[in-house]
This record gives C-alpha cells, structure tokens and sequence, in this order.
C-alpha cells in the first residue's frame, strides 16, 4: 500500500485552496487534475491509502469490473489511452487499482493527494464564501470549492442482524476486505448477499472453503462474464479503433459503444428473437440485459430475456428446488444492475454447496457459532457480508455537510436527494457532486461520466471567474424540477418496479425513489449543454 507520505506537504496559499476535492477514485483523480492543470490549488482527500476509490477497497476474490477494460478507462489523454495495456477484456480490481496508480503518477498528482483522510464535515462560511473541510482525525482544510468525488458504492451496508457481533468466527465484508487477502482453506463459511460481489465471489470461495453456506434473501439474474486475455493482436485492433470507439461512446446510452439487435422485437418471430438472446449470451456479460431496444421497457420483451435466462438456470443447476430458489422472482431482468459471473449457477451443484432462500427460512439471529435461521443452526468459521451499499446518496450524507443557511445535507435529503442535473444541490453553493444522483452515473460507465461532469464543472468555474462570481448555487425550482424529471421519466420504464439500490430499497427506511437519471449519456449531456448555452440558467450565481 501506499503510506500517506503526502502529510507534511504544505498546503498552498496560505492554507486557502481553490478547492478540495473529496475522493481518489477515477472521477476525484480526473478532477484533481483537471484543477491542478487549469493553474488551480486542490488537494484530494482520500480515506484509503491510495487511489481507485471502489477499486482500493473491493479486494474481495473475483473482484473484475463488469464493463469492458477498454471502455472502463480514461479518454482524456490519448497517449495515456495508447500506452497502457489492458491484459483482460474484464479487467481484475488489481489490474485497475494498478492503472489508477499509474496515472497518479503519470499526472504528477501524488503531492496533492492526501490519504488515510476520511472527511467527516464540510461547512460554508457564508462572510467569507469559504469551505472548511475537516477530517475524522481532525485535519482542517479551507477551501473556495468542494468536489465531492464521493463514488455512489462507496458507503458499505452492514445489515443489522440481531446477535451480529455475538459472531466468534471471522467476520469479512466483500467491500472492506484485507489487502493480505485471507486463506478459507479447511473453513465452513457463509455468505450473505447474492448481488453482484457475492455472485463474482461465491465461486472462488467455494473452491477454497471446506463446506459454503449462501443466504440468499433476493435470486438475482446473472450471465456469464466470458472473459478472455488479450492477445498482441487484439490489443493492437483495440488501439487502433479507439477513437471510433470514443466517439460512439460519447453518443451513446450508456458511456460504451453497444447498441441494441438492429431490428425491433415485434418486427422479428420468435426463432429470430431466441437466436438474437443466445447471441448476445454467447457474447457474455451485462448487455445481455439490453439485447433488444425497450427491453427494461416493455413488459412482454423483458418477459422473452427472463424466459430466456431462466432455462439457462434451470439447465445448469441440477437440483430443481435450488434452481427455483436461483430464479429471480421480483424483479424484471436488467431492472436491478444484472450480475456477471464465472461459474456461479454451476457452484450450486457442488456437494459441499448449500443455497438458503431467507425468503422461506429467514435468519432469526447471529449466534456464537454461526446462523441460526427458522430452520437451522448453520455452524460456521468465517461469515461473510456481501450486502451492499447505502448506494447514491450515502457517502454524501454520512458526511456533515452544512450550507450557509444552516441546510444540513443529511436533513435536506431525507425525503430523496434533491439535485440539479446532479451535480449542484440547492443550499449548498460552491459545491459540485460528480456522478451525483440525478445524473447518470451508474447506469453508464462512471469513467466518461466522471469525465464529462468534471470537465462541465470546469466550464462553469472558469465562467465564474470570468464573470467575477464568487458563488454559484444550484436554484431550488431548477433542482425541484429535475428531480422531478428524472423521477417521471423512470416511471416510463419498468425499472421502479424492482426494489434495488437504484431506489434506495435496499437500505431500511431510506426513502424509495430512482436516483440516476435514465434519460441516456448523451441526453445528459444535452441537457447539460443546455444549461450551458443558457448561461446557466438553473444556478444563482453572484
Ligand atoms: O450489493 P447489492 P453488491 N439480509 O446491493 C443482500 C456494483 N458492483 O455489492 O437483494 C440478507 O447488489 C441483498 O439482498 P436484497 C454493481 O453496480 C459491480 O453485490 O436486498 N441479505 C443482496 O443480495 C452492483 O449492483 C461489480 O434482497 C441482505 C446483497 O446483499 C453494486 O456494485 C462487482 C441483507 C447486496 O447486493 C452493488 O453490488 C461488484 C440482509 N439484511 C459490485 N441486506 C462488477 O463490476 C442486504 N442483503 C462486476
């Protein structure tokens, strides 16, 4: 790891910054940068102790980034882009914490990256329009600006099992685990949480454990990854076609460069649309889960891709109980961000693999020796908890964020976050969240998205400055209105229906509302483009 040799460099200016950005990971990296070489003073606090953000702390095994390497990079640079090599076409959360180091470096940006800083509070002061940032180890920072670069999977959720610490064994958490990594051979270990970090790990766990206990409260759907290394010559292609590539992507949906089977479903019989699913199966990983256009739109498209990965289940996994318990029951496919996998559903056919459907035998308590559900005594050495994120709007507001007027961020967002095309949140000037919710974010690949939001905060700050504005703030009838936008416009999609971190469904009492907006990257931009030429119309500035 990185040690956080960084402590000592004096802060510029008299301690006054330009601006500190909170986070290290690919948005807070690119925003560092893009502060630093716009003449700017910044830093980057950063609670790990090196950069990567979710990719410093999901260590867990099997821990590879669902969205193709090629695409799950920087574009900003060119020579960045054509020097490094990406030796997966999924590439592992080493290889890309790895990269994250690299550019770190390659950027100059390591003087102004502060670690092992959690930043607990930010307040305004509203006589000076200064920011002053502290840390849980007491730290305190002034700044003119804050970029929170928080990460919207960054805030674990540790479910609160009755008896949960009474637990004698060991207690791992996918999103927290040791760097040494942790040898499960000769364990009896249980998993809780079957999203996307129990489904990448359950098999590789299964394959060190001695025996495997997986509760199951929600089946979720997930394809296989179909990973492969890349050879010379791909690599070389790949290079090549890059700023093709690039470009699509900056038009496109979802930040990469895929598009849906060219012809409309109602347009093609069925023998043609089982073809179209196998296909895109066949290709491996998540955009099974838009293999043809309208699917996480219209109810009888998405019912085809269900029917279609359920027989895959239920080809897979022998026991039918376990395949049925394996089916997902509450959820249109694609609605709750669909798993990728190498080797799960065959996991379940191993003999020392057990599946507990929480659903019919619920976990009563923690107990000293394991789980105890309404069925059982399941004795274990290790328990794992793979449950989650308070995901969106948790990082935020686990942090202290006080505006001039006395608005606190936690209190301001307890009905749903309130944003203006997520990045300027009403009450709180000078503060600017990048892939916020209300902006796209998760749906898309968070890399470009980061890209884009950080180079519009750009844009804006510098017409700030050109303008000789101290402020900006976003309005509370424009964010009133967006929120409202990206509200409704999810309700034109089956998406509400599932009960997913995407609406805060899976954190007790959180209010239940779509957070990202669905309207597609390039709408995004539009509409940000918009706001722009609109001299920012939706922002007090003064
Ligand atoms: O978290 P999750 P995750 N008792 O919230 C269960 C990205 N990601 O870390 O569905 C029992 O999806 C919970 O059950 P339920 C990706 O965007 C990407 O796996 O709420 N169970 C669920 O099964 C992903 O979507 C990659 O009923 C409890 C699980 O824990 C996002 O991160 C890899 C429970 C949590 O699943 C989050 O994925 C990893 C309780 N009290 C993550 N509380 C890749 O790029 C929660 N659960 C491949």
């Amino acid at each position: 790891d990185t040690v956080p040799e960084t402590r000592d460099v004096p802060d510029p200016d008299g301690g006054l910054l330009d601006t500190v950005v909170v986070g290290a990971g690919f948005a807070g990296m690119y925003a560092l940068h893009r502060m630093l070489d716009s003449g700017r003073t910044a830093v980057a606090l950063e609670a790990g102790h090196g950069v990567g953000g979710v990719w410093y702390w999901n260590r867990y095994p099997g821990a590879r980034c669902d969205v193709e390497s090629v695409d799950y990079s920087y574009s900003f640079d060119e020579t960045l882009q054509q020097d490094w090599v990406w030796s997966e076409r999924y590439a592992t959360q080493p290889e890309i914490r790895r990269y994250c180091e690299y550019v770190a470096d390659r950027f100059g940006l390591r003087p102004h990256l502060r670690f092992g800083r959690r930043v607990d509070r930010a307040h305004f002061d509203d006589r000076d329009a200064v920011w002053t940032i502290g840390t849980e180890d007491g730290e305190r920072y002034r700044a003119r600006h804050v970029v929170l670069a928080t990460g919207s999977l960054s805030a674990p959720n540790l479910p609160d099992l009755p008896g949960r610490d009474s637990f004698e064994g060991e207690v791992l958490m996918t999103a927290q685990w040791p760097a040494e990594g942790v040898d499960l051979t000769g364990n009896r270990v249980g998993v809780i949480g079957t999203g996307s970090s129990g489904i990448q790990a359950i098999p590789l766990i299964a394959e060190a454990a001695e025996s495997l206990t997986v509760f199951q409260r929600s089946a979720n759907y997930t394809v296989p990854v179909l990973n492969h290394e890349f050879t010379d010559d791909d690599w070389e292609r790949l290079q090549a076609g890059y700023p093709d590539r690039r470009a699509a992507s900056w038009r496109s949906g979802a930040g990469s460069p895929h598009t849906a089977y060219p012809k409309d479903f109602w347009e093609i019989d069925e023998q043609e649309r089982e073809a179209a699913f196998a296909a895109r199966w066949a290709e491996g990983g998540v955009l099974f889960g838009k293999t043809f256009d309208r699917q996480t739109v219209d109810p009888e498209i998405n019912r085809a891709a269900r029917d279609f990965a359920e027989r895959k289940i239920r080809e897979i996994v022998r026991d039918p109980q376990t395949a049925a318990d394996l089916t997902p029951t509450d959820h249109p496919i694609g609605t709750k961000r669909i798993c990728t996998d190498r080797g799960y559903y065959e996991t379940f056919n191993a003999d020392h693999v057990s599946l507990v459907n929480l659903r019919r035998d619920p976990i009563v308590e923690v107990t000293p020796w394991g789980v105890k559900t309404e069925e059982g005594i399941h004795e274990l050495d290790v328990l794992v908890y793979a449950t989650g994120f308070d995901a969106m709007t948790g990082a935020l507001t686990r942090i202290d964020i006080v505006g001039p007027r006395g608005d606190r961020l936690a209190d301001t967002w307890s009905g749903g976050p309130l944003t203006y095309l997520g990045v300027g949140i009403p009450g709180f000037p000078n503060l600017f969240a990048l892939n916020g919710p209300g902006s796209p974010s998760v749906l898309i690949n968070m890399v470009l998205a980061a890209e884009q939001q950080v180079d519009w905060v750009m844009e804006l700050l510098d017409h700030c400055d050109a303008h000789g504005h101290t402020r900006v703030e976003a309005r509370h009838d424009a964010a009133e209105t967006w929120t409202t936008h990206v509200d409704e416009l999810s309700r034109t999609t089956l998406f509400p229906e599932a009960p997913s971190w995407y609406m805060g469904a899976n954190i007790e009492g959180k209010k239940r509302v779509f957070m990202p907006y669905i309207g597609g990257f390039k709408g995004y931009i539009d509409k940000c483009a918009e706001c722009r030429d609109n001299d920012y119309a939706g922002f007090v500035l003064g």
